[in-house]
């Protein structure tokens, strides 16, 4: 077990009133353990208590893990009832937290076996010390980055006339890995022209003419941790309206970068950026929220947008990346990981923003 994440999850459990939690996202599980467990449709838990000699996982037969985990094994089968197998080694007259990925089907079974007093959703004990980054954690989120960057200059090489959206998309696997990374953190988004005013368009047949955009939003994982970036292109020219929106986008991400430092609210870096596209005519163009944590998952608890009025920390990674969206023409985002450090955001990226024609 990572005992300063453990410590620092059973603090914040304890200060809500709880002494045990189950902790089941394969993801937190890692977290805590080292060991990523895909458990599929079967139960995967981590039982924590405040005396730690009480932790378990429990862990179906069929997953191999054969290294200590530093907390105790409890093994069952497909013929076993995990849930009730679970409840045998709660503290039953107290609450229990639970983690909001424990499916409902083990949780009312553990509830009828009479696992606990109460149960409280205590997934933001978890969530929130996963927001802030420790350094090993920080070293391998700076090195996804990296290998972003080397993809994205890799990935552009290969925009051409005639090559589609989906043929770019799908050469990223293989340029990650010839990187060393395992793979993509999420599917690669690739626009050109009006496509790239489509949310979340993951590509299709269309090909290119001059004066486009090209819009590529990708991001790799890299030793359990993901990158995020996007950048937007002209393919061989570009108009003067694009161009006008392209630096309003530009001057919009800066202006976000710029004022993050601990202290200061999410909802106020979002109006930052938010206030200069709107103040150029476009704010009913930027539709999504300015940004999102991220770090074994690619987008985790937490954004950068209106209704997160809670305050920057140390150590927190989280995306920048305002957009303009014009529909049936073209769509502009420059996205961003930044490190927030004692006095400012450092910036993860280091691949280029500044108005690049390609092809
Ligand atoms: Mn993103």
């Amino acid at each position: 077990m990572k005992t300063e994440r453990l410590d620092k999850i059973t603090k914040r459990f304890l200060e809500k009133g709880l002494e045990q939690m189950v902790v089941c996202d394969p993801c937190s599980v890692f977290y805590l353990t080292g060991k990523m467990i895909n458990p599929g449709e079967r139960m995967l838990a981590l039982y924590i208590n405040k005396e730690s000699s009480k932790n378990r996982i429990f862990i179906n037969e069929l997953f191999t893990v054969n290294e200590d985990l530093g907390v105790k094994k409890v093994w069952f089968d497909d013929n076993s009832d995990p849930a009730m197998l679970l409840s045998e080694y709660t503290d039953k007259n107290k609450l229990l937290g639970i983690d909001k990925k424990f499916e409902a089907r083990f949780l009312l079974r553990l509830m009828e076996c009479g696992g606990a007093s109460g149960y409280v959703n205590a997934s933001e004990c978890v969530d929130i010390v996963r927001q802030q980054k420790d350094t090993d954690e920080i070293k391998l989120m700076c090195e996804a980055s990296r290998i972003n960057d080397l993809a994205m200059g890799e990935i552009i090489k290969r925009i051409s006339f005639g090559v589609a959206e989906e043929e770019i998309a799908s050469q990223m696997i293989e340029i990650y890995k010839s990187f060393g990374a395992e793979g993509y953190s999420f599917e690669p988004l690739v626009g050109f022209g009006e496509s790239a005013a489509i949310g979340h368009y993951e590509g299709g047949a269309r090909t290119l003419t001059e004066g486009d955009c090209v819009l590529i939003d990708v991001g790799c994982v890299k030793d359990g941790y993901c990158s995020d970036m996007t950048r937007t292109f002209f393919f061989k020219s570009v108009s003067d309206e694009h161009r006008k929106v392209y630096e309003i986008v530009k001057k919009a991400q800066q202006a976000a970068i710029d004022m993050i430092k601990p202290g200061v609210r999410f909802c106020d870096i979002d109006k930052a950026a938010r206030d200069i596209i709107s103040q150029a005519g476009y704010g009913g163009r930027f539709t999504h929220r300015l940004g999102h944590f991220i770090g074994i998952e690619c987008h985790e608890f937490g954004d950068v947008s209106a209704k997160n009025e809670s305050i920057v920390k140390p150590n927190m990674i989280f995306s920048i990346e305002p957009g303009i969206y014009l529909e049936g023409d073209v769509g502009v985002r420059i996205e961003d990981l930044v490190l927030v450090t004692e006095t400012k955001a450092e910036v993860l990226n280091n691949f280029t923003k500044e108005l690049s024609i390609i092809g």
